[in-house]
């Protein structure tokens, strides 16, 4: 059982996800042991620091750490709730293939101190079976417990899978206050969970199997995926007719029940790019629309690509300001980032002729090593350089005026400089 008193909690992984969870757990009083491979960010976190970007976090744990709530180590020692959180990526056979061996070798160590009473939670992104795979495993390297869902017998530890939801950016804030999906490996399974989360979590916590859970996580992030590639082949259908997307979009969300999201340069991060083919890996024949919609996002970034280029081309003595490396607006993350991908092509084609603008950067990423590309602040992009292509939507971007870009070639792959997106240049129009 777990106690009424503040279980102990070991959270696995102190990523992205990992950290404010194990933070906001501590700040809730549970005392909290963070898990890690790396050496150099458990250390980071003993002293009170972090080791990733994110609002508050860095204030909410130097907090939690003086309190002694939270403290981290690279070994897992016995808790009464472990949470996994680590990255479930592709294996490396170039078929977007799920790679969960990171949470089986988290249940593994799990499995070495865990005893009856325990309640062991899988929170990072998986195919859907995942979670009865680490109850499988966990029964079979302890047969000296029961296990949940395997015989009729009252189980003396508890399985549950439950995802997250958080906007990067807005971990914290989504942490405590978005609405969770927890799915028990078997419904007692679950009630034990919702006590946890009840625990931290002022959303609506609703429960339901382990499968559906993960599922659902999947579902949310391939439907945000399918939309944004609707309105990808969109813009890409308007270069082909010579129309200003932004104006057909902002027209056809008049309609109230039409919500088209917004066109870019492609789908970054490591999260809707990745989690649809955990979908389309369990059921290729069906899921035609999910590959469909993967495959016209990674497209946009070709497309993009090749119009960049014709315009570059056609100026060929004009120095090039590429606005933007992260995979979205207003953030210092450049994981799987199709502005970053764009901006590093155009590198090595064009060469010292490329200059890149990234207030969230202090260097250029090592793709640009020996290309003669340089990153250079906003007010030298603007007025050294010829063709401004926008890659990613930052504010400090959006507020440039009109006046200090209107000598330029423009490319905005995102529209925000919507007085400056017609007519389309000629060579814009050729390379559709
Ligand atoms: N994007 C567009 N057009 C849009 C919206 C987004 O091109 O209209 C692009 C962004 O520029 C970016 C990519 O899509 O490259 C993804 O950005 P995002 O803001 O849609 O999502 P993420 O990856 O930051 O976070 C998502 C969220 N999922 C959903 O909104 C369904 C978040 O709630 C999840 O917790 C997170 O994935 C995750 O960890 O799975």
């Amino acid at each position: 059982m777990i106690s009424d008193s503040k279980p102990s909690v070991c959270v696995v992984g102190l990523g992205y996800i990992g950290l404010p969870t194990a933070a906001i757990v501590a700040r809730a009083g549970c005392p909290v042991l963070g898990v890690d491979v790396s050496e150099k960010v458990v250390e980071t976190i003993n002293r009170g620091e972090i080791h990733i970007e994110e609002v508050d976090l860095d204030g909410l744990v130097r907090g939690v750490v003086q309190r002694g709530l939270l403290r981290a180590s690279t070994v897992i020692a016995p808790c009464q709730v472990y949470v996994i959180a680590v990255p479930t990526p592709f294996a490396r056979d170039g078929n977007h293939t799920p790679d969960v061996s990171h949470v089986l070798a988290a249940a593994t160590e799990i499995a070495a101190v865990l005893k009856s009473g325990d309640l062991v939670i899988v929170e990072s992104t998986c195919p859907v079976g995942t979670t009865e795979q680490v109850r499988d495993l966990l029964a079979r390297l302890r047969p000296d417990l029961k296990l949940p869902g395997l015989s009729a017998e009252t189980p003396d530890v508890a399985v549950a899978y439950c995802p997250e939801r958080v906007l990067p950016g807005r971990i914290l804030e989504e942490l405590a206050n978005n609405d969770r999906s927890i799915g028990g490996v078997s419904p007692r399974c679950a009630r034990k969970a919702l006590a946890f989360y009840k625990r931290f979590v002022r959303g609506e916590c609703v429960t339901t199997d382990a499968r559906s859970a993960e599922m659902t996580k999947l579902v949310e992030n391939a439907y945000r995926d399918v939309n944004i590639a609707f309105a990808n082949e969109l813009s890409m259908i308007a270069d082909r007719m010579e129309l200003d997307i932004w104006e057909v979009i902002r027209l056809a969300n008049r309609h109230p029940r039409v919500h088209i999201l917004q066109p870019g340069p492609g789908v970054g991060g490591h999260c809707i790019a990745v989690d649809p083919w955990f979908i389309v890996h369990g059921a290729p024949e069906q899921a035609r629309l999910i590959r469909n919609a993967r495959e016209v996002n990674d497209a946009k970034m070709h497309h993009v690509l090749a119009r960049a280029s014709a315009l570059i081309e056609s100026a060929p003595e004009a120095a090039v300001a590429c606005f933007g490396l992260s995979f979205k607006a207003n953030i210092d993350d450049f994981r799987e980032s199709p502005a970053r991908f764009v901006a590093a092509s155009l590198a090595r084609r064009f060469g010292r002729r490329i200059r890149v603008v990234e207030p969230y950067a202090s260097a250029l990423p090592p793709e640009f090593e020996g290309t003669g590309a340089e990153l250079v602040d906003l007010d030298a992009a603007l007025e050294t350089c010829g063709v401004h292509l926008v890659l990613v939507d930052h504010d400090v971007f959006r507020a440039v005026p009109a006046d200090e870009r209107r000598h330029a070639l423009v490319y905005d792959t995102r529209g925000i400089w919507a007085d400056q997106t017609r007519p389309a240049h000629p060579a814009l129009r050729l390379a559709s």
